[in-house]
Order: C-alpha cells, then structure tokens, then sequence
C-alpha cells in the first residue's frame, strides 16, 4: 500500500486529493495544524481512513516528525496563505508560509531521507499567480514570472526551490503550475465561491446585494477534482517536472456573474451589485489563460468540467446549503 502525506488537508484540494489518493489504496497522511483546528471534522468525515497528524510549516522539527511517523512515498505541499488578498496585509507571514515553508518541507525531507530525496516523491502547489503582469499569452511552463503580490513572490520562490533541489539534490521533486480552480468546498473569500454564495442568498431573499472589485479580471478557470489527479499524475513519471494544469479557456468576473445569476433565474445583476473599493487590489492580475498541452500529451490529462457547469455545480450547491442553514424546505 503506498503512503502520501498531504500538507493542507484542510483546504479544498487537501479533501479533494485525500478522496481522491484513499479511493486509489494509498494510506494516507495529512498534516493539520493549530489547537482544535474546525475543520478536521469535515476531513475526518469525507476521508475517515485518513491518519492526521500535527505540524505546522513554519515549524522545521514538526515537519521532521511529520515524515518520522508517515514514512511516505508521496509528499503533496499543499499548505500555503492562498488568498491573494490577505498577502498585501501579511506579507510577512505570506513569505513565511507560502514561500519558506516549502524550503523547510524540502529540508525536513532532505534530512529524513539521509540525502538520498530521490525515494520520495515531492509536489509543490505553484501558482498561475507567478505570471502575474503577463509576458505571453497563452501562458505555459517556459512563460516568464511576473508576479503581482506578495503570494505571488512567495510562490515563485517556493517554485524555484522546488527546482533547485532536483537539481542539487535529485530529489523527484515536481511542481504543478495551477491556473484557478474552484467547486463547492472553495473558501468564501473567492471570488467564484463569493458570487455564488451571494446569488444564493439573493435568490433565497436573505441578503440583497453583493460588494466585489474589479470586474474586469479574467481567469482561466477549472474544477478542483480535475486538479487534483494532474497532481497524481505528476508523481508517477519516473522523471520530475514542471506541468501547466488549465482548461485553456478564461472568463470575466462579468461572466461569472452572467452564468451565476441566470442559474438562480436572473437575468439582470445590474441591481445586485456594487462595487466596493475594499475589494480592489493594490496591483491586479488581469488575464490568465493556461496551454496546457505538456500534461496532456505527458500525463494524459485533461479537465472534464467546464466554466458554465463549474458555476452551475457551485450555485446549486450554494442554494441547497443555504435552504438548509435558513431552516428552508422550498
Ligand atoms: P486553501 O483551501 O486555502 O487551503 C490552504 C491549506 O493550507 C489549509 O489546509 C490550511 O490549513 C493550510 N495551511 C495554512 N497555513 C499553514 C501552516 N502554517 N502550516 C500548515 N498548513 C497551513 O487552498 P487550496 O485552494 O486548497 O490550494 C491548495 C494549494 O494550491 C495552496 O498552496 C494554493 O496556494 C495552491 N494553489 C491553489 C489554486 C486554486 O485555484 N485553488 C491555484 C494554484 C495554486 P488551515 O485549515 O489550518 O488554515
Ligand atoms: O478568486 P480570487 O481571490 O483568486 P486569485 O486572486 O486569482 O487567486 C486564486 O488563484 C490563484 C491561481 O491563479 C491561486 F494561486 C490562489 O491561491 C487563489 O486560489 O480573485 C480572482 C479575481 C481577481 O482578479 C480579483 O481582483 O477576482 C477579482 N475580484 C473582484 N472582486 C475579487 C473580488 N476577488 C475576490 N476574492 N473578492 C472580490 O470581491
């Protein structure tokens, strides 16, 4: 039985790859930090084989220990700061997080394997963020960085760290190149999950308007399950790389809006929203757009949901989970 140890288990791609690695035979390990964290119940619930274990990626020894008690053949680094937003008001910690906590995953593996980081196979979460001001579009893996916010510099480095021990040390060691993803289980603070939370609540007459910033951005959005097997798929080549992961087609928060609202039956948001200069950013990315031809042609993958059918999925889940918290049977 192989052994995988995620760190971020209680994030949304942590659930969707512990689901994804237990259906698969893997025993596996997640890495939850903090006193009583709320959200190991919910892990504990959808993955009830899984082995959680403490630690905190800005704590080296933990990490150590981590490995100790896991012995895994598969390191998936998923833990970071990931909300954009919140890196221009703790930059510090973002750095510290998001950035070095991937060197310290890197050394306490370096260290538990006695120099020999080959025999686990380690993947970092890069970020479409690292493209920021975009150089080309399409972007791909040869695409220089630009980032625009402290998470974005912080997932560069994490990015080149990751590179740089496949290179000094031979550690199979990939990093999986991001663009957006999204689904039920995205945290509120998201744009996606934001909308459709709110046209929910809308629908439902529990809230009347929603505040967001620039509506003009455009991402390349795509279903977190998809996401999560291209990770898999990375760490079974014998070979580390680097992979894009995108669905190659990008949207406007406009056209969220558009398939969000008209999935709850309106058609005119006009009314529905305001703009809120809280919500803009000092420095904004304004296109994403991935070619995700390398893991297609080398790890066979491919998304299988689409922008509308994401937005669907998430509006529908949204107006259920919202009739049951208001109490609702209509
Ligand atoms: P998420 O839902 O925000 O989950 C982040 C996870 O990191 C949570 O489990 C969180 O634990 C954990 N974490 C935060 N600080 C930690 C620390 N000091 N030590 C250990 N764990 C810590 O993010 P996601 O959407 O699942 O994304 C997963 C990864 O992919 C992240 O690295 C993200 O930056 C990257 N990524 C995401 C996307 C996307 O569109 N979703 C795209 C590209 C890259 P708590 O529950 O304790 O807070
Ligand atoms: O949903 P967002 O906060 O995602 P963002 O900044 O693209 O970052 C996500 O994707 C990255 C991959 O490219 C990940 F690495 C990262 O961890 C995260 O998962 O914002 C998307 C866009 C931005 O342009 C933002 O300015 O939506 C715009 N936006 C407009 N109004 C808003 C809002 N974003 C948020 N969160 N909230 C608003 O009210």
């Amino acid at each position: 039985m192989p052994r995988a140890l995620i760190t971020g288990i209680t994030g949304q791609d942590g659930l969707y790859l512990g689901e994804l690695l237990a259906s698969k035979g893997y025993e596996v390990f997640g890495l939850v930090r903090g006193q009583s964290n709320p959200k190991v119940a919910l892990v504990e619930r959808v993955v009830p084989s899984i082995q959680l274990l403490e630690g905190d990626l800005r704590d080296l020894s933990s990490l150590i220990g981590v490995l100790e008690v896991a012995q895994p053949d598969e390191v998936y680094n998923l833990g970071a700061i990931s909300f954009v937003g919140l890196s221009w008001k703790q930059a510090e910690l973002t750095g510290e997080i998001t950035g070095m906590g991937v060197l310290r995953v890197l050394e306490a593996l370096r260290i538990h394997t006695g120099g020999d980081m080959g025999r686990v196979r380690f993947y970092q979460a890069s970020s479409s963020e690292m493209f920021g001001k975009v150089r080309e579009t399409p972007q791909t893996e040869a695409t220089a960085f630009h980032p625009r916010s402290p998470y974005g510099v912080a997932k560069a480095f994490g990015h080149y760290m990751t590179v740089n021990y496949r290179e000094s040390y031979g550690a199979h060691a990939s990093s999986g190149i991001l663009f957006n993803h999204e689904s039920p289980r995205r945290g509120h603070e998201f744009v996606t999950r934001k909308v459709t939370r709110a046209v929910a609540r809308i629908a439902l007459g529990l809230q009347e308007t929603v505040a967001l910033g620039n509506l003009d951005a455009r991402r390349d959005w795509g279903f977190a399950g998809d996401y999560v097997d291209a990770m898999w798929r990375m760490l079974q080549q014998d070979e580390p790389d680097d992979y894009v992961v995108a669905t190659g087609v990008t949207h406007s928060i406009r056209d969220l809006l558009d398939v969000a609202f008209a999935r709850a039956g309106v058609e005119d948001w006009s009314g529905l929203v305001v703009q809120d200069p809280r919500f803009f950013r000092p420095a904004e990315v304004d296109l994403l757009i991935g070619d995700a031809t390398k893991a297609r042609e080398r790890l066979g993958w491919a998304p299988t949901v689409g922008f509308t059918e994401l937005v669907r999925m998430m509006v529908d889940a949204d107006l259920e989970a919202e009739r049951v918290a208001a109490g609702r049977r209509d």
